[in-house]
């Protein structure tokens, strides 16, 4: 089938004003039958053309009567239908089969037929999996959704909005309703129905509506939810406070499933989640999984002002309620933690998951010109590069200038399906600004190199930066265009202080940090009365998506490493020192980055007065998919060794003594409280025992294997037997035998086990892989259990993955071709795992391609993995 393109939108000929839509649920056999209530745009004379895909028509109704059958087509997943006109009522019956959908979209069974409930995930284009319609954004009805069921087997029957009546009927079944007043597009429609149990808590919005929270989950999780619901409230609280954002139903429900194909889902008044970015508790989460799950509460909740009161017009917007939505939660994020520190693990993912999205043959604009598989576009591009987008709009705006342009664009949109203009245009008229030049973001791929060259001249006293801007070819587009970008900047003198900024003609009052917005190919900007030559601090905060260049030398970084005030900046010049120190290490010679690097770094440590995650994360270098990205040839080999002998080098130069005693100290203190101080100690631990054991493995193991049997909660667990595998412990077989048994019937911190197994570096880590593939608990039909072992081993262990015979990529290749037939949107993104084979050294190179193209010219494989095979083969 021909792409989707965003050139070819056409409002729609046929809307649906209201549907009421009953099921009759059943594991084996749904009945759903559906009235819709319709609307034709006099303008536009086309017949009336419904979405369905995998539907077993019953029956077909127009207006009362049943439709002959000259009088219907049902091909290609469009059911054209004759006769209708505006006010007609269609009303459909059909067969669905939720125990046997295993793609986990429209209706499916999550758990066994026996125990398990009955659920929905319709975004993009699942709706169409349930009934027939326009399944698309920008047609938004009024929904009316009766349930009915046996009331042993579904005694719980959930749908959006709120609770119209319910009942129990004479045949041992029951049935309830529900009506949601807000006008809705398709893939905002949900249904739960099983065995759930929920915790429940009230709220008064700031507006004074009573409204009933409520988490449901299956019985042995439930005492797993509470902390879900803490994030929810002070979600809700916080859209308030920051945005005048109030939730706008009766009751808010929010259902974990072991079984989805992504983090959670936004559904209007009836969130769904993956359990695990959900259920928390001390003995089966990690810090990060608590983080996580606040995060991920937070960013559905959001959707419900941005994304759901306010739609995407089409697909293409996507990035209108995801970039958006992100940013939205990474501030509530700032807000409740550390500002600094939830900006560097922002722009960590970003450069992890985007950059390498955008330097090779599978990158897009943040708004996709076409696609032939939607659900493909769900990407780090554009939700993480999206959500850098809105952040540098409101970095020229200024807080409250943002304010003022989300309340318009809320105000002017709500109860609409929007456009990107739509959005850059209330924050532009709400400031008097015109921000479309930023709109050239949204359509223009790869990430721009922003080269900074200062030239200082003593005797005028005068500091010159003249910036650069460059973005390499993307596939689909050779010619690219200077886009405005946002440079934060402060100057540092020799002792490490901020200077007073004078621009030229500017006369506002004295600052040390300023913005200057490249507008052009090049541009210089020159401060005056600087007294001596400056250390430039650059792109502060990360003030726009691109990848700096800047001439420094170590002297220069070491100085930023030192004083700069700014937590993120500081960390980004650890980065950048250690890039460097890198690049020494790789091509011999000199080691002046190096030895600059361990000055900085063993003085922070010794010095022992900086905040300890921040401490933890300077020790850190970048990671290896990072410096994949600036080799030309890239062997992971290679770069896998290279890193770990410069953290060797760390690890020596503060010295097994002073680490052994830090880490001492930090363990006197092991608790369970999450706190942010006692994360960040649990952090700084972890850390220092990473490289103790670089230093000292004999000292380091013992240590890790008594944090391993005494630790009180996730984080010490998992950290103690990360360090024991990757050293290949005498200690490690045993540790993970208990944890098997120990975890045995918890399928999220089973899922942790197949894990930290599939991420120990190197050539053997295929033969575990391999071998955990065939443990019993192993399952391609659990999207959760793949992406803990196969997404685990082909995404975050490049030195195990890319093995030199090429044996990785055979494996991906099987094990791709079931998961498709099982899951293609699961599958479909593991294979993302190929981008970049082309920088790959010759041989991998090679072997890479070989696999591609066996996959390529397979038959039978889904539209979702056939997209991204023939996108990363170009
Ligand atoms: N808006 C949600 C996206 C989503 C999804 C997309 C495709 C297939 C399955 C899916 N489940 C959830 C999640 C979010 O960004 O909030
Ligand atoms: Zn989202």
């Amino acid at each position: 089938t021909a792409p989707t393109r965003l050139d070819a939108y056409r409002a729609p000929a046929w809307r649906v004003e209201t549907v009421e839509l009953d099921f009759e649920l059943a594991i084996d056999s749904t009945e759903v039958t559906a009235r819709l209530h319709l609307r034709r745009d006099p303008a536009l004379p086309l017949p009336l053309r419904l979405d369905g895909e995998n539907l077993e028509l019953l029956s077909i109704a127009l207006d009362g009567a049943t439709l002959p059958p000259d009088m219907f087509r049902y091909t290609d997943n469009v059911l054209e239908v004759d006769g209708a006109r505006d006010g007609s009522v269609l009303e459909t019956r059909v067969r669905l089969r939720p125990a046997t959908n295993t793609a986990l979209e429209g209706l499916y069974l999550s758990g066994s037929a026996e125990a398990g409930f009955l659920l929905t995930q319709c975004e993009a284009e699942g709706f169409r999996h349930i009934t027939f319609f326009p399944d698309r954004p920008d047609v938004q009805a009024r929904y009316t959704v009766t349930l009915r069921a046996d009331r042993d087997r579904f005694p719980v029957l959930l749908a959006g909005g709120n609770p119209d009546g319910a009942g129990v009927l004479d045949d041992g079944r029951h049935w309830a309703r529900f009506v949601d007043p807000h006008p809705k597009p398709s893939y905002l429609f949900a249904v739960v129905a099983g065995r759930l149990q929920s915790i429940e808590r009230d709220y008064v919005t700031a507006d004074g509506r009573a409204v009933t929270l409520k988490i449901w989950s299956e019985a042995d999780v439930i005492d797993r939810c509470d902390y879900a619901m803490d994030a929810l409230e002070r979600s809700m609280r916080w859209d308030e406070q920051t945005y005048g954002r109030n939730y706008d139903l009766d009751v808010f429900h929010v259902v974990a499933t072991h079984d989805f194909n992504m983090g959670a889902m936004e559904n209007k008044g009836l969130n769904i989640f993956n359990a695990k970015y959900l259920l928390a508790d001390p003995d089966s989460s990690t810090d990060d999984e608590y983080r996580h799950v606040e995060s991920v509460i937070a960013h559905e909740y959001f959707h419900n002002w941005s994304g759901n009161r306010v739609t995407c017009r089409d697909w293409f917007q996507l990035s209108l309620k995801e970039g958006l939505t992100v940013f939205r939660e990474q501030s509530f994020a700032a807000d409740m933690n550390s500002a600094s520190l939830k900006r560097i693990e922002d722009v960590s993912l970003l450069r992890r998951a985007q950059f390498p999205e955008d330097a090779g043959p599978l990158a897009h604009p943040v708004r996709p010109a076409q696609y032939s598989e939607i659900n493909n576009f769900y990407t780090a591009t554009v939700y993480e590069k999206g959500a850098e987008l809105v952040r540098m709009l409101a970095g020229c705006l200024g807080r409250e200038g943002f304010r003022r342009g989300m309340d318009l664009y809320f105000a002017r949109n709500d109860g609409h399906a929007a456009t990107l203009e739509d959005f850059l245009g209330a924050l532009g008229e709400a400031n008097h600004t015109d921000l479309t030049p930023y709109l050239a973001w949204y359509g223009q791929a790869g990430t721009p190199r922003l080269q900074a060259r200062g030239k200082y001249d003593a005797a005028a006293h005068t500091y010159a930066l003249t910036l650069h801007q460059h973005t390499p070819a993307t596939s689909g587009q050779p010619q690219k265009h200077a886009l405005p970008i946002p440079v934060k900047l402060a100057l540092f003198d020799g002792a490490g202080q901020m200077m007073i900024l004078h621009m030229d003609g500017q006369t506002a009052k004295p600052q040390t940090e300023c913005v200057v917005v490249l507008e052009a190919d090049e541009q210089t900007f020159v401060f005056h009365d600087v007294p001596t030559a400056p250390v430039p601090s650059l792109l502060r905060g990360f003030s726009a998506p691109v990848i700096l260049d800047c001439d420094y030398d170590a002297t220069e970084l070491a100085l930023l490493l030192r004083h700069d005030p700014d937590g993120f900046n500081r960390w980004e010049a650890s980065q950048q020192l250690a890039t460097l120190a890198y690049v020494e290490l790789r091509d011999g010679g000199a080691s002046h980055a190096l030895e600059a690097w361990l000055d900085a770094l063993s003085a922070l440590f010794a010095h022992n007065d900086i905040e300890p995650a921040l401490l933890a994360n300077l020790l850190t270098p970048p990671g290896e998919v990072e410096w994949a990205e600036r080799e030309a040839s890239v062997d992971p080999a290679r770069i896998h060794a290279l890193r770990q002998q410069l953290q060797r080098h760390l690890a020596e130069r503060i010295g097994a003594d002073a680490l052994h005693q830090c880490y001492l100290v930090l363990a006197a203190e092991a608790s369970l409280s999450l706190d942010a101080a006692s994360q960040a100690r649990r952090r700084l631990k972890q850390r220092v025992l990473e490289l103790l054991c670089l230093a000292d493995a004999d000292t380091a193991q013992p240590l890790a294997a008594t944090q391993y049997s005494s630790a009180p909660g996730m984080t010490d667990r998992l950290g103690a037997l990360t360090v024991l595998l990757r050293s290949a412990a005498a200690q490690a077989p045993a540790a993970l035998a208990h944890y098997r048994q120990r975890y045995d019937d918890n399928a999220l911190a089973l899922d942790k086990w197949f894990m930290a197994q599939a991420q120990v570096p190197g050539e053997t880590a295929l033969d575990r892989v391999s071998t955990l593939q065939r443990d019993a608990s192993f399952t391609l039909k659990n999207p959760n259990r793949v992406q803990s072992l196969l997404g685990a081993f082909v995404r975050a262990n490049p030195s195990g993955f890319h093995r030199a015979d090429g044996a990785g990529y055979r494996f991906l290749a099987g094990q791709l071709v079931q998961l498709d037939a099982l899951n293609p949107q699961v599958a479909a993104r593991l294979a993302t795992a190929f981008n970049g084979w082309q920088r790959l050294e010759p041989g991998r190179r090679e072997a890479a391609r070989t696999v591609i193209d066996g996959l390529a010219d397979r038959d039978g494989l889904s539209r979702n993995l056939r997209e991204i095979v023939a996108n990363v083969r170009k």
